[in-house]
């Protein structure tokens, strides 16, 4: 990790790089608690620097106590006294910060969590399609969960456990050096060795952590995935399939957890004999000391209660390495999403354009491909919709009808050509200016648990009861939503069960028409509502109370027939243009199309008996 930079390397090898350092990056996050941060540090260094002291008094205090032992000659009570008094004294305080040093961690740490995790969730929000389809919805929570959570811990417990083991270790052993150098250099000599050999156990422990992180991610994208897609787990009965496949996933993480925390196991019996060795060569060496009359008993005493100051730092050396490579790879994930930029923003010097459209819609020459995708999706395509006109879009599945709606809004960018509103290239307006204004009702329809009145009023929350209930009713849902039990009160649950399909599309048009767009596009919206009420929507679409831009993709010639212009696209390029009767006197796609459902319907009346 450089200085100002922070590499990170994920699971495939790919380098990213931060523009911050991890420590410079928790810095900035813990403005307004910097001060209390930098208290708490010092706290920690003070309460450490009393646990030296304790010992150091005990010492004195065996030493007066040994001479008023031998008859009291020299030794004199009230410094006895003094002693033992300062002694409860210092631990009580040192209690006390030591307790109010954890609530000032734990303050900070919540402080910076809340900071990231809202700035997370703001950058999220605010990412382009191309961020969500690379990025899993398991994989996503895991970060603004778990890792962050790695994150607060760091702040909470790893900093203060290092500067808490540096500052004992090194207190400890400037007191062992300056009561007696010799003695402190004997035990001290073979501390080194530890250092080596947590350097080797953060090598060995530092992939694991990133492993065990991804495990976390895919277990938790399994659950994610099944608990949202339940209702096709039920319809092909794949419970205990998708039950088995969470277990594999529980199983390979917890295997992984205990693989890394077994890492230690292998370094922990060195790191333990090296421990164990200290107060050996302590009562070997200090014994000496005292027979030889170089050290005094308290002194001795002194030295073996610190002892542990010595060896515990060294002991804890592999837990704290094991949370901070924890806390490495969780950062990494942290700050992959804390620093991504959506790569469709506003321009530099974007228009802003507050008020309604005209509505004229341009594609000039338009070519498109998915940056993961191997060939175009879109050709050269160029039509223009006038205002207020409606423009149907027709074409088999997989033709690029989504696609080519998607970039009126700016969702995606043409690889080639222009998308112009008003004359003005969409990239050129601000996005939200350029968004609110276009109403869309996307292919596969998403409601939110809310009230069916919340969901239709989701654009404009202040939307009165009664507009509710008029775009509601250009959209033919009035008469099923009164038939539910609140009405429009009712509470659709999570992606809108308990509606049909068909009622849900209708939701969403109505949401799509609560904003008066002044673009409407319509990705097959009506397509799973029946024959009749198709038409009181298209019906009501010719006769929208605001002036409105349509454009429609649809599968059916009762949608296309009436509108202005139709495309008949064909894999990524418009095959045939014109209205309904052009096209069928073409004879071409369309009215092969034409043909073909017809036929069905006489087909189906033939079937009923009617013909
Ligand atoms: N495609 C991608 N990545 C995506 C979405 C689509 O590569 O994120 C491909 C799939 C397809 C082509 O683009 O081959 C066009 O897809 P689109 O969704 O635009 O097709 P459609 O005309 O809307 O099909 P449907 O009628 O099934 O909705
Ligand atoms: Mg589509």
């Amino acid at each position: 990790m450089s200085t100002d930079t922070a590499k990170a390397t994920d699971k495939n090898a790919k380098t990213v790089t931060f523009p911050k350092s991890k420590f410079s990056w928790l810095w900035e996050n813990l403005s307004g608690m910097r001060v209390l941060f930098v208290v708490c540090l010092f706290g920690t260094v003070v309460y450490n620097v009393m646990q030296i002291v304790v010992p150091f008094f005990s010492g004195k205090l065996v030493d007066e106590f040994t001479k008023l032992g031998n008859g009291g000659g020299s030794g004199d009570y009230s410094v006895f006294y003094r002693l033992i008094g300062a002694m409860v004294g210092l631990t009580l305080l040192r209690v006390l910060i030591v307790y109010l040093d954890c609530m000032g961690y734990e303050l900070c740490s919540q402080s910076a969590l809340f900071k990231i995790r809202n700035y997370l969730y703001n950058k999220i929000s605010r990412q382009d399609m191309k961020f969500y389809s690379t990025y899993r919805t398991g994989d996503l929570m895991t970060r603004v969960t778990g890792d962050l959570d790695a994150v607060r811990h760091n702040i909470a417990w790893v900093i203060r456990m290092i500067v808490e083991s540096f500052v004992l270790f090194f207190s400890a052993a400037i007191y062992f050096v300056i009561m007696d150098p010799l003695l402190a250099f004997s035990i001290l000599i073979i501390s080194p060795l530890i250092f080596f050999i947590v350097v080797k156990f953060k090598t060995s422990v530092a992939p694991k952590h990133t492993l065990l992180r991804e495990k976390l991610a895919s277990m938790n994208t399994h659950a994610q995935e099944n608990i949202s897609g339940n209702r096709v787990v039920k319809a092909f009965a794949r419970e205990d399939y998708e039950i088995n496949k969470f277990d594999n996933a529980n199983k390979d993480f917890m295997e992984t957890n205990i693989d890394t925390q077994n890492t230690w196991l292998k370094f922990y019996p060195y790191i333990e004999t090296i421990a164990d060795l200290m107060p050996i060569i302590l009562l070997t060496v200090g014994g000496i000391f005292i027979i030889n009359g170089r050290i005094t008993m308290g002194e001795y005493i002194s030295f073996s209660m610190l002892i542990w100051a010595i060896a515990n730092p060294m002991r804890q050396l592999g837990n704290i390495m094991n949370e901070f490579q924890r806390f490495n790879a969780a950062s990494n994930k942290v700050m992959e999403i804390y620093y991504s930029e959506a790569e469709i923003v506003d321009d530099k010097d974007a228009i802003a354009h507050p008020d309604r459209f005209e509505g004229k819609v341009e594609f000039d020459h338009v070519s498109f491909k998915y940056e993961d995708g191997n060939l175009p999706v879109l050709y050269d395509i160029s039509f223009t919709a006038n205002p207020g006109e409606t423009v149907a879009i027709i074409g088999e599945t997989g033709c690029g009808k989504t696609s080519l709606i998607q970039m009126i809004p700016r969702f995606y960018e043409p690889t080639a050509g222009k998308v112009l509103i008003d004359g003005i290239d969409v990239s050129k307006y601000k996005l939200t200016d350029l968004r609110k204004n276009i109403g869309l009702a996307t292919q596969d329809v998403l409601l939110y648990s809310d009230t069916i009145e919340g969901n239709i009023a989701y654009g404009v929350p202040h939307l009165r009861a009664e507009e509710i209930v008029k775009f509601a009713r250009y959209s033919a849902a009035d008469e099923f939503i009164l038939k539910m039990p609140e009405g429009y009160d009712t509470i659709v649950g999570e992606r809108g069960v308990g509606l049909s399909g068909g009622q849900k599309q209708r939701i969403s048009l109505a949401r799509a028409l609560a904003i008066k767009p002044s673009i409407l596009i319509l990705d097959d919206t009506t397509s799973a509502v029946d024959m009749e009420t198709e038409k009181h929507i298209q019906h009501s679409l010719r006769d929208l109370d605001f002036n409105c831009t349509k454009i429609i993709i649809a599968q059916r010639i009762s949608t296309t027939k009436f509108a202005d212009k139709i495309l008949v696209l064909k894999d990524g390029r418009i095959i045939e243009e014109g209205t309904h009767e052009e096209l069928v006197n073409a004879g071409g796609y369309y009215k092969d199309l034409v043909e073909l459902q017809l036929g069905d319907s006489i087909e189906a009346l033939r079937e009923g008996g009617v013909l």
